[in-house]
């Protein structure tokens, strides 16, 4: 397409190359090899098409949390953050996460039921979007302390985009525990 004609496409309709950004990726596995399952992940992120780099944390053991509240008698998660500097367009880069949670026997039965493999996109850049398939900033993130902690492992000035400062928000949410 010319230059003149894609003036009015966004690069997402175009494919016209992005930008490299900055994506905060959280796993979660309470099924199964947990850490073996958390390490194959890594992987294939990073063997995506147009990911440049994964930065992972190391993993953090967290009670499960339901929807009736935290349950200790269910199988214990563990947690990571991966920040992934990528030119996949968000939508894309979902897409490819539900592809590796498949590939990793994730099974979707009930709502926060148990899982071999969860990869939940936190953040993209500075985005944040109320879009129905998609919400950005990822709306309960400010309240997990399994996505708050590893996060501020790997980078102690990341902030949630229009929430604040992970150090902020954790502080917020320690206090009211
Ligand atoms: N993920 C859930 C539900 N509950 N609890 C912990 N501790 N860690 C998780 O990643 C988690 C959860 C739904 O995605
Ligand atoms: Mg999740
Ligand atoms: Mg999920």
């Amino acid at each position: 397409m010319s230059r003149r004609l894609a003036e009015g496409f966004s690069s997402e309709t175009t494919r016209e190359p992005r930008p490299p950004v900055r994506a905060v990726v959280a796993l979660g596995a309470n099924l199964g090899n947990r850490e073996a399952t958390l390490n194959a992940a890594l992987a294939d992120l990073q063997r995506l098409p147009l990911v440049d780099e994964v930065r992972a944390s190391g993993a953090v053991e967290s009670v499960a949390l339901t929807q009736e509240g935290p349950d200790a008698e269910a199988p214990a998660y563990l947690n990571a953050v991966a920040l992934v500097t990528t030119r996949l367009a968000p939508s894309v880069l979902l897409s490819f996460l539900h592809a590796i949670e498949a590939r990793h026997g994730r099974e979707r039965r009930e709502r926060w039921g148990d899982r071999t493999l969860d990869l939940d996109l936190i953040a993209y850049g500075d985005v944040v979007s109320n879009d129905a398939f998609l919400t950005l900033p990822h709306p309960r993130a400010a309240e997990r302390d399994f996505v708050l902690v590893p996060w501020l492992a790997l980078d102690p000035d990341a902030e949630i985009p229009g929430a604040g400062r992970v150090d902020d928000l954790l502080r917020q949410l320690q206090a009211r525990s």
